[in-house]
């Protein structure tokens, strides 16, 4: 019989600050495919890997966080959680907020979430609330929100958020067999690269893992603080999931660079879209243009000549593309060829006759 996937607070509760007889508050996160990656493979020279953190319930990684954090809300009998994000924070919230009977209210930069994000909150029941500003705006309130009424706050500076997160770097290593030698991932507001280097370095002092891998980050060149060492005041990407200019999780991440013995580096937009397409056309997986930033990343890298030949290397691709379809589509020439009820003329379009 099939093993079931239990979602990730029953799946490594013995790793996460919760008990048998918690309330647990699952869609099933967790547990998402790690995929053979052949074409960046050979593109590289080394042994390439992709989690796809789009299969999660709500298609992004925010999923295996909001468990925990939403679980823990319950717990603490509290009815309202707010949230500041750029889509996928929101989405990921208002569909757990919806599994336990809560009010989700969410912030946003207006204009600047994906429309399948935003559908995700709307038909889950979330409170919309639109900011002529943009994501670090938004937590701004979202935090001072929190301060002074009975809400709770769900960003990932709820610590609860980081636990849950940290269950990817686990599934890599299960399904490895040991840590790889390097991870890349996407970089915004910085809690996932944070909550994946507390992972690591948790299994590996633990002892199901013997090493921790190098982490390397990824941000778009508008929106990159880490590599300009500082805030910056108006991002602008067309990966508008990581259009943040002043991460929460800023010395949590410089710590898992640095610790690592990894790095923070930009890539183009342009970059990003080309990663994005290739990843879809030739390994077969949708992911959404934050996502494919990873990916982009790691081709630069190869560019430049730092990745070591042989390498195994894990890339995180958090969202689906299915989020975004406007962007992906862009510039792409959409008209089927047109043909009657007729399989001659399938055929023969075709160039099969
Ligand atoms: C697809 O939803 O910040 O560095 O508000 O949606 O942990 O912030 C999303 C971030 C990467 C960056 N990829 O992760 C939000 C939000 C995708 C994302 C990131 C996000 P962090």
């Amino acid at each position: 019989m099939a093993q079931l996937w239990r979602g990730v607070i029953r799946e490594y509760m013995e790793y996460l600050p919760f008990a048998e007889g918690d309330p647990i508050i699952t869609l099933g996160e967790g547990g998402t495919p790690l995929v053979p990656a052949d074409a960046i493979s050979r593109r590289v020279g080394a042994d390439v890997w992709l989690k796809v953190e789009g299969a999660n319930p709500t298609g992004s990684f925010k999923d295996r966080g909001m468990t925990a954090a939403i679980s823990k809300v319950v717990a603490e009998g509290s009815t309202t959680v707010v949230c500041a994000s750029t889509g996928n924070t929101s989405a990921s919230a208002a569909a757990y907020a919806a599994k336990a009977g809560l009010r989700c209210a969410v912030v946003l930069p207006q204009g600047k979430i994906a429309a399948g994000k935003m559908a995700q909150a709307v038909v889950h029941g979330a409170i919309l609330l639109a900011v002529d500003g943009n994501f670090d705006d938004c937590l701004n309130i979202v935090r001072a929100l929190a301060d002074s009424y009975p809400v709770s706050l769900v960003n990932s500076v709820n610590p609860f958020r980081l636990q849950g997160q940290k269950t990817a770097a686990f599934e890599i290593c299960d399904e490895l067999g040991d840590a790889p030698d390097i991870h890349v991932l996407p970089v915004g507001n910085a809690g996932n690269i944070s909550a994946y280097w507390m992972g690591y370095r948790e299994y590996a002092e633990r002892g199901p893992a013997t090493r921790t891998p190098r982490m390397w980050g990824v941000q778009a060149e508008g929106a990159a603080p880490f590599v300009k060492g500082e805030p910056i005041k108006n991002p602008e990407t067309v990966a508008t999931a990581i259009r943040i200019g002043n991460p929460a999780s800023w010395d949590l991440a410089v710590a898992a660079r640095d610790e690592s013995g990894g790095w923070i580096r930009a890539v183009s937009d342009t970059q990003i879209l080309a990663a994005q397409a290739m990843i879809a056309a030739e390994v077969g997986v949708f992911v959404e243009p934050a996502s494919a930033a990873s990916v982009a990343g790691l081709l630069a890298a190869a560019e430049a000549g730092d990745v070591p030949k042989g390498a195994r290397i894990t890339c995180t691709v958090t969202g689906n593309g299915l989020k975004d379809t406007e962007t992906a589509l862009a510039g792409r020439v959409l008209d089927p060829t047109v043909i009657p009820v007729d399989i001659a003329a399938a055929a023969d379009a075709l160039g099969l006759s």
